[in-house]
């Protein structure tokens, strides 16, 4: 059935994921899904009170018109609306059907035009953010300085319009570190600029700005993504506010999963699969999602028959060949994966290597070290 010279791992990935909708019985879930409740604009955060996140926390989620992109974003931008109104962050969003989280200072005495206050400065909503003519993927540098505009001292976190968050139990707050003013991670190739903190201090607003204008980057390989990398790598004065984290910590790549992970980054995987493929994987790993009890995910992850060792199918032969008709649960024709599912990721995180590039296959995360997640500033959140 399938080819022995396949890589054995991911063929088994793509079983588990077309399967996986069936095994959860996420029918309802996924109905749910296809509602363009964005678009509707049931979702649009267009009340007249503005809240504002008691641990000043704000997720940022921005994504352009480009076709291949609209039905993945739309998935995976509700799943990060769910979590921060579980946790009480903010939302700023751009995409061609709303742009809301944003502001601009007012003047105070207009109490009509103003939305939301701060340290004594009154700020009203911005509708009319624009990206520059360059490529967008820089548009988050402009993004996330326009979402400092009212947020002092807030962390943004960045995620690609290719990332989710399939762990909704993770506080930021055990990840955001006030002694530091970013916070990214490495994977084999350098910086990935997919998932990323900003913290809103007046040193990474000025940090930020100067990135965002190095115009010699628009010609860089990797656009955005060099510019951090050699900002970071080159310039010393900037080290000591830039925090290296384990990527595990804020940025897994799909095969890396580990049941319990936080954020899910579909890296590379639009181009890999298709962008429907990519949504289905995005839509199955948002039901994960809803699942808080990391053990009932591992279920899936750690056993070698479909779902549990009593529902896998039996495969027989015609008739007359395989008479014996019956499939008891320990009949040796029952389907089998050849290796569990967590194989993929488990004990060797990044196994992945070995298909995508043999030549890595060894790569160990440099910043994956004992104590490289402990904090040395944690922010409290005080209830006012
Ligand atoms: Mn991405």
């Amino acid at each position: 059935m399938i080819a022995p010279s396949l890589p054995l791992a991911p063929v088994v990935f793509i079983i588990f994921m077309a399967l996986l909708p069936t095994l959860l019985s996420a029918q309802k879930l996924h109905n749910v899904d296809m509602r363009d409740l964005t678009a509707a604009g049931q979702l649009s955060d267009d009340s007249k009170d503005v809240r504002i996140s008691p641990a000043k926390i704000a997720l940022l989620h921005m994504v352009n018109d480009v076709w291949f992109f609209r039905e993945l974003s739309e998935v995976v931008l509700r799943n990060k609306r769910r979590y921060a109104t579980r946790h009480s962050y903010e939302m700023v969003v751009h995409t061609p059907y709303e742009t809301t989280g944003l502001f601009t200072p007012a003047d105070c005495t207009e109490p009509s035009v103003t939305r939301r206050v701060t340290d004594g400065n009154c700020f009203k909503k911005k509708t009319d953010f624009k990206l520059d003519e360059r490529a967008p993927t820089f548009g988050k540098i402009k993004l996330a300085l326009d979402a400092c505009v009212g947020r002092p001292d807030y962390w943004l976190l960045w995620t690609d319009a290719d990332a989710m968050i399939v762990n909704q139990t993770v506080s930021l707050l055990d990840i955001v570190d006030d002694a530091y003013d970013v916070i990214v991670t490495h994977d084999w190739f350098m910086l990935n600029a997919g998932v990323m903190l900003y913290r809103c201090s007046p040193w990474n607003i000025q940090f930020l700005q100067r990135v965002y204008d190095a115009r010699q980057f628009d010609k860089a390989l990797a656009l955005d993504q060099s510019a951090f990398n050699d900002f970071f790598t080159k310039d010393e004065q900037v080290k000591p506010h830039v925090k290296n984290v384990p990527k595990h910590l804020i940025n897994v790549y799909t095969e890396e999963y580990r049941p319990g992970d936080f954020i899910l980054h579909f890296a590379g995987k639009l181009y890999e699969a298709t962008p429907w493929g990519i949504t289905d994987i995005a839509r199955q790993f948002d039901v994960l999602s809803r699942v808080d009890d990391v053990e009932k995910i591992s279920h899936f992850f750690s056993t070698r028959y479909l779902l549990n060792y009593f529902s896998g199918t039996c495969v027989m032969g015609p008739p007359d060949k395989d008479p014996k008709r019956d499939c008891d649960p320990f009949d040796d024709r029952r389907l089998k994966l050849p290796e569990p599912l967590i194989a993929m990721s488990y004990p060797n995180r990044y196994r992945q290597l070995e298909y995508r590039n043999p030549r890595m296959k060894d790569w160990k995360d440099p910043y994956d070290v004992p104590g490289a997640t402990d904090i040395k500033v944690r922010r409290h959140v005080h209830s006012s």
